[in-house]
């Protein structure tokens, strides 16, 4: 397969202006009429017109209504001679919706037909310049047998309704945004919506619908409240209004994603959609609000303006997850709980962004090359390109932003656009701005790969009163990227006395102290800052909020880090605190091979943390909650997966023993008593009151005690909601207490018929706390379970994506049966849906840091599946990737 690079771009040679569709659905052979008006691209030499198409069945082409040679070659037809002037090509075809697996193009699923275009899927629905700079208005007939699919839906505005002969019924629809094809959707099934109408801030009537199969209705309501609460705040924070009659989201059970931002159609996995307090968590509710943002968020950011090419791919989804971060921000509401947000978010950065930027799939926020495209939805391109945007908001302003903002969609509104085009619109905003002096240099986070490591030393200075800052960056070789230049790096900071005092901020040179928080700018190799006026040695509070993705070595010593975690004015670096005071201690066991012993200053902090009437319990629990496995793993030169696991199971443990009356008293003081709301407050309750059953069960299965796993599984039986229930089978599970087997039983008994709780079954126990090789015999047996299937993504991912991601414990084995299960499955995986076999490919990324024997044994693991000769675009760029 061709490798595709970004330096090789160019416009079109023809644009296709409209297309007309029409469907004829049917499961087996779907025949496809397409109707398009075509225009010569005069700014660029004269070419043949090259159109993309694969797994199709050709009928006929024409052009301007007569016949026209062509000829097939690989995934293009190719017309050699088509008309100078503008055209009309009328292609037919047919394609098998209920043979293609890969859910990507149109596709079957339930009995009804979901499409999912982005990023090349409607070349697999009809012959098209399937590319996002060609954006065309569509109109869209859909016929189809009434009783089978009585709801016909596609993008806009539904223009006619017809019933046909031989119960057939048609649709008509007509979307008067041109778009590009990947933004193209169609449904048709058999659904029941949930409507409601909405005035915007214009007097404009909006009709807002959320479609899903009938027994689905009443999990609606947290969808449709979050696409209303999604709409009123883009429209008051950036001024974007909801720019179409009628919004509808669509559920299906089978989707490679999360969701898809069709114009005015999105298309959700049902896993981003439903929710009722019975079978979702809070987890699952706060995950829905933020997706269905993030989907309606898109209909500025990427569909109003899209990317000119995939490799700006970070243009539109890094600035909308920051859209939908800063919504869930906002959302939250309390200081407390924005901070809790925040934390949320760089914890999953670190876990899954920061291993990608130093393994074998490393890649800038902006790629420069590719073989497949589906493979570069990464972290990368999403949770870093959301830093990156963060970035520019720390350096011009709240306010700045806005303003860059709006000026970015002045000028780019209807186009298909660069990264370049977005930077110079913020930096163009804010003249004379942090950014705008250094915007090429601040570029570099879009063109360099790899996590930049910050050093910061202080002295203090007490005759002179000063405090002498140095700032040192270091940006280490990644795959492909051996040297690099200095990144611009903003570090919002404090300083705080050893009391805890909050310091006020006065730099070498200005006349007066500027507040008590401000912005470093890091744009060189070393740079040095003076802080003058500073009474008492001072404790410096660094990269506040997490201002940059980077990973900061502030040299700071237990006692700094402890009065930072109890008096700093940042909540993210209080909890920062919390993490590396645990991270320190279970490094020094991994590095040292002893035992972890925690030390009674570690442990008194962490009660205090605990029993502290000031902290939320949302709080707590993120900072009692000791850094996972994976992200221990990434301090460390040599991974051994199975001893980190030991470490951090024995901090746990300890963590348990000591604070058992502590654990005790927060579980009792943290029942919520109210009504089931997702809301911040209830939800930090819950989540509090899970971490101290599962230290109070883990606990006592090591003394013997039988009343805490008593009581969880009572627990278990009695709650009425998902997040108590499901907490209470965790805490048994990962303990491997007796009562977990009949917990588990009667789980899968009570919920058989709800696919997604299902998928939370299969996941706690692929995920559970590894013990002797308990929970890899419990997935081998899991893939032979009557439910478990590797055609539904997510089921596969409850299982596959579970062990082999997210327990590094039970996946890297010494026998070496982690990866002959995982050659095997992505092998299997490959023939059904390649995209997601790609996925769980890279779950050998960072194989080259791990410790023998599992470095030898994981290389044997992927070049077995890279021998293989038929692999899949997706599967053969990881693994070769790997390899390299
Ligand atoms: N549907 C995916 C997302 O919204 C890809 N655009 O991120
Ligand atoms: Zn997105």
């Amino acid at each position: 397969a061709a490798l595709i690079r970004r330096e090789d771009y160019v416009a079109p040679a023809y644009w296709i202006r409209t297309v007309d569709l029409t469907f004829d659905l049917d499961p087996a052979k779907t025949l496809v009429t397409s109707k398009m008006k075509v225009e010569r691209n005069a700014a660029v030499p004269h070419g043949p017109l090259r159109l993309h198409g694969e797994e199709l069945n050709l009928l006929r082409v024409l052009i301007d209504g007569e016949s026209v040679s062509f000829r097939q070659e690989g995934h293009e037809l190719i017309i050699e001679s088509a008309p100078d002037a503008d055209f009309s090509l009328e292609i037919r075809n047919t394609c098998a919706p209920e043979k293609n697996t890969s859910l990507s193009g149109l596709y079957t699923s339930g009995g009804g037909f979901f499409t999912q275009c982005e990023a090349e899927g409607f070349r697999r629905i009809t012959y098209f310049l399937d590319r996002p700079d060609v954006m065309a208005v569509y109109t869209v007939t859909l016929r189809a047998d009434k009783a089978k699919y009585p709801v016909l839906l596609s993008n806009g505005n539904l223009l006619e309704t017809a019933d046909l002969d031989n119960g057939r019924h048609l649709a008509k629809w007509h979307d008067p945004f041109p778009k590009p094809s990947y933004l193209f959707a169609l449904v048709a099934a058999d659904l029941v919506s949930r409507e409601q109408r909405i005035r915007t801030r214009a007097g404009k009537d909006h009709l807002l619908q959320v479609y899903v199969r009938r027994g689905d209705l009443e999990k609606t309501e947290h969808a449709m409240n979050s696409l209303v609460a999604s709409i009123v705040w883009d429209e008051a924070r950036f001024g974007l209004p909801l720019d179409l009659e009628r919004f509808m989201v669509v559920g299906v059970s089978d989707f490679n994603m999360g969701a898809m931002e069709n114009k005015g159609l999105n298309i959700f996995n049902t896993s981003a959609l439903l929710a009722s307090p019975a079978t979702a968590t809070d987890a699952d509710f706060s995950r829905i609000e933020s997706i269905v943002a993030h989907e309606y968020f898109h209909n500025w950011t990427g569909n109003r303006v899209t990317c000119r090419d995939w490799f700006q791919l970070s243009l539109k989804e890094g600035l909308t997850v920051f859209r939908d971060q800063e919504f869930s921000m906002d959302m939250a509401a309390t200081p407390s709980a924005r901070a809790v947000c925040r934390i949320q978010d760089v914890r999953q950065l670190r876990a899954v962004q920061f291993p990608e930027d130093s393994g074998a799939m490393a890649h800038p926020v902006r790629p420069d090359s590719y073989v497949e495209i589906n493979n570069f939805y990464t972290p990368t391109v999403y949770e870093k390109g959301s830093e990156v945007v963060r970035m520019y908001q720390t350096l011009v302003g709240r306010k700045g932003f806005e303003a860059g903002i709006k000026l970015y969609f002045e000028r780019h509104d209807g186009q298909a656009v660069t990264c370049d085009d977005f930077a110079a619109a913020i930096a163009d905003a804010n003249p004379g701005s942090a950014l705008s002096t250094r915007l090429e240099a601040f570029k570099r986070w879009y063109a360099q790969s790899g996590t930049p490591r910050v050093q910061a030393r202080g002295s203090y200075d007490a005759a002179a009163q000063t405090f002498t800052l140095t700032l040192k960056q270091h940006n280490p070789a990644t795959a492909g990227q051996p040297g690099k230049l200095p990144q611009v790096i903003p570090v919002t900071m404090g300083l705080l006395s050893r009391e805890g005092q909050v310091l006020p901020l006065q730099l070498q040179g200005e006349a007066a102290p500027v507040g008590t928080e401000r912005v470093l700018v890091l744009d060189e190799a070393e740079q040095t800052f003076v802080f003058t006026g500073v009474a008492t040695e001072p404790v410096p509070s660094l990269l506040r909020g997490f201002s940059a993705p980077v990973v900061l070595d502030d040299g700071l010593s237990d006692a700094e880090l402890l009065v930072l975690l109890k008096h700093d004015a940042d909540a993210f670096n209080r909890w920062e605190a919390s993490q590396r005071l645990a991270l320190n201690r279970i490094l020094q066991a991994v590095r040292t091979g002893e035992a972890l012993v925690l030390d009674t200053d570690y442990l008194e902090a962490m009660r205090a943390v605990l029993r502290d009437p000031q902290l939320d319990a949302a709080f707590k629990e993120l900072a009692l909650t000791l850094p996972g496995e994976g992200y221990v793993a990434e301090q460390l030169d040599v991974v051994d997966p199975q001893e980190i696991h030991a470490a951090v199971e024995a901090a746990y443990q300890q963590l348990a023993a000591a604070l058992a009356d502590d654990w005790a008293a927060a579980y009792e003081a943290h029942q919520v008593k109210a009504g089931y709301e997702p809301s911040p407050v209830q939800s930090g309750q819950r989540a509090l009151a899970n971490l101290a059953l599962s230290m109070l069960v883990l606990h006592a299965t090591r003394t013997g005690d039988t009343v805490w796993p008593g009581r969880a599984y009572q627990r278990f039986k009695d709650a009425t909601n998902m997040t108590e229930r499901l907490g209470a089978l965790a805490a048994l599970v990962n303990a491997h207490a007796e009562l977990a087997e009949p917990a588990l039983q009667r789980f899968h008994a009570l919920f058989k018929h709800e696919a997604l709780v299902v998928d939370k079954w299969f996941a706690l126990q692929a995920r559970a706390s590894e013990d002797g090789g308990k929970t890899f015999a419990r997935v081998k047996q899991l893939l032979q379970h009557p439910d478990f299937t590797l055609k539904n993504p997510n089921r596969a991912r409850s299982l596959l994506a579970s062990l082999c991601m997210f327990n590094p414990a039970a996946f890297h084995r010494s026998d070496a049966a982690g990866y002959v299960l995982w050659a095997e499955q992505v092998l299997l995986l490959d023939g059904i849906n390649p995209q997601l076999a790609g996925r769980v490919a890279r779950a050998m990324d960072r194989w080259t840091v791990l410790a023998e024997p599992y470095r030898s044994a994981a290389r044997e693991a992927i070049a077995r599946v890279a021998a293989k000769p038929e692999l899949s675009n997706d599967v053969r760029e990881i693994v070769e990737r790997a390899l390299a």
